[in-house]
Formats: structure tokens, C-alpha cells, sequence
């Protein structure tokens, strides 16, 4: 008997394998090998169909196709990009015109006239963003390691179209050539690595072998506290905007010449 029951069973997988699939219908389209319902209750709940989804191109890289898997689709979060693979590169089939957007490093002090006073870094984002997913990285340049570690926390408020600021106090912020990376810890991505006088190479943790980007303009210790180098322009994401040399802080708040479209 048993025996029987599974020759019976095997017959019921031989179907499943070779006929076309339905999932949410018993009655797949006569050209499709699949078809997936929007709806498995008749029209009382809807879903939507999900590709693959890679954080960064970097894990897609990962999949590591053949020429032989011509075709072959995924979605990259970090670009907002459909991608399809052409047996040799990775092609956009299209990209979204707005992803969801990082927050970024907005202003920050470090140096000013005798002992520094008010050290911060700003992190503007989209309103509602919960920054307790991120973690600044203070890089010292001369060696590329880690001086200090800082979790975030807070939800980014509602200053101007659906974007704000919040400020972050670490214990002190090296001056001369120094870094700064902007950390998401759910996946360990370096969203932003930056430097003023100069670039370096870190040497350690999550952006160990990265090279910083200099910004270009500092602080040279000169300045009265309550200075900060901060981006303005017009704009919703970090290359909108510009920095600019020490001028009037504004820890908290959006920048005085910093328009959010
Ligand atoms: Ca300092
Ligand atoms: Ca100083
Ligand atoms: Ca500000
Ligand atoms: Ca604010």
C-alpha cells in the first residue's frame, strides 16, 4: 500500500513540474509556464509581484552570472534601478526617478579660536526617518584608523517639504586632515565618506580601503565659535548641494540658503 502511495505521489509532482504553474489561480494563462494572481480571494486583498532585491551593487555583484544566464533580473535598492544582466553587463531596464533617499552629513564644526567649543555634526534627511539605523565613523587622517564611534538617534522632523536636521555632539572632532563616515548599520553600507584638508585612505572597519572625499573647505582655528561649514543650494539630496566656508551655525535646523524642492 505504501508503495502505491508513492508511486501516486510522484505521478502528482511529475504533473506539477510539467504543467504551467499558477500561484493565487488555478487556471494559468494558456501562454504563461507562471502566473501570479493579484488576488488568491476573489478581489478582497490585492498584492503586488516583488523581484529579487540587493541592497548595493556590490551584493548583486555576488550572483556573479554566466553568459548562459542571459535575461536574468534584479533590483537594486541603492540606485532604484531594474536591472537586467545581457550575458555581459548589468543593464538598467529603468530607474526610479526618486528612491529613497539617505540622509546625509549637512554641516559640522570642528575648529575654531583657542579650545574648540560646540563640535557637532548635522544630519539632514526625509522627514520621519528614523536614524537610530546609523552611525557616524570619525577617521583620523594621519593613519586611517577609527578615533571615535557615535550610534544616532532620533526621527528626522518636518522643516521644509518633508525634510529636516538633527544635530550630534561627539566628545570632540580631531582637527587638521580628519574624516568622517556616515554608516547605515542594518547592512554596513558606507553612505558618505568625507574629509577636509585632505584625503586619505582608512584603514579599518567599514570603510577600511575606501578613499575620503575631500570637501575642499575647513576650518583653519581662526574663526570665533559658533561657525560651521555647512551645504546650501537648492535641492533633495546630498549632490544637490554645495559646501561652504565657515559662516553662522545652525546645529538642528535646515541651512540659512539651503532650499529643499
Ligand atoms: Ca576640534
Ligand atoms: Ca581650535
Ligand atoms: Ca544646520
Ligand atoms: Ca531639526
Amino acid at each position: 500500500m505504501k508503495k502505491i502511495i508513492l508511486l501516486f505521489c510522484a505521478g502528482c509532482t511529475l504533473v506539477n513540474v510539467f504543467g504551467q504553474v499558477g500561484i493565487g489561480t488555478v487556471n494559468p494563462t494558456n501562454s504563461s509556464m507562471l502566473e501570479i494572481s493579484s488576488t488568491s480571494d476573489g478581489g478582497t486583498t490585492y498584492k503586488g509581484f516583488m523581484p529579487p532585491r540587493v541592497d548595493v551593487a556590490a551584493q548583486r555583484d555576488l550572483i556573479n552570472p554566466s553568459v548562459n544566464d542571459v535575461g536574468l533580473m534584479v533590483f537594486v535598492e541603492s540606485i532604484g534601478c531594474l536591472q537586467i544582466w545581457n550575458g555581459t553587463n548589468w543593464e538598467n531596464i529603468n530607474c526610479l526617478d526618486r528612491i529613497a533617499v539617505e540622509p546625509w552629513i549637512n554641516e559640522f564644526h570642528y575648529d575654531n579660536i583657542g579650545a574648540d567649543l560646540g563640535e557637532f555634526v548635522e544630519i539632514a534627511g526625509p522627514t520621519g526617518l528614523d536614524l537610530g539605523n546609523y552611525r557616524l565613523l570619525f577617521y583620523n587622517g594621519v593613519d586611517g584608523s577609527v578615533y571615535y564611534g557615535l550610534n544616532l538617534s532620533g526621527i528626522i522632523d518636518n522643516e521644509s517639504n518633508n525634510f529636516g536636521a538633527l544635530s550630534f555632539s561627539p566628545p570632540s572632532i580631531q582637527n587638521e586632515m580628519e574624516g568622517i563616515a556616515l554608516i547605515k548599520r542594518s547592512n554596513g553600507q558606507v553612505i558618505q565618506f568625507i574629509s577636509y584638508e585632505g584625503s586619505f585612505t582608512a584603514t579599518e572597519n567599514l570603510a577600511n580601503g575606501m578613499t575620503s572625499i575631500d570637501i575642499v573647505v575647513f576650518e583653519d582655528g581662526t574663526d570665533s565659535a559658533g561657525l560651521s561649514i555647512q551645504l546650501t543650494g537648492t535641492g533633495d539630496f546630498y549632490g544637490d548641494f554645495i559646501w561652504n566656508a565657515p559662516t553662522d551655525d545652525s546645529p538642528g535646523d535646515l541651512n540659512v540658503g539651503q532650499n529643499i524642492n
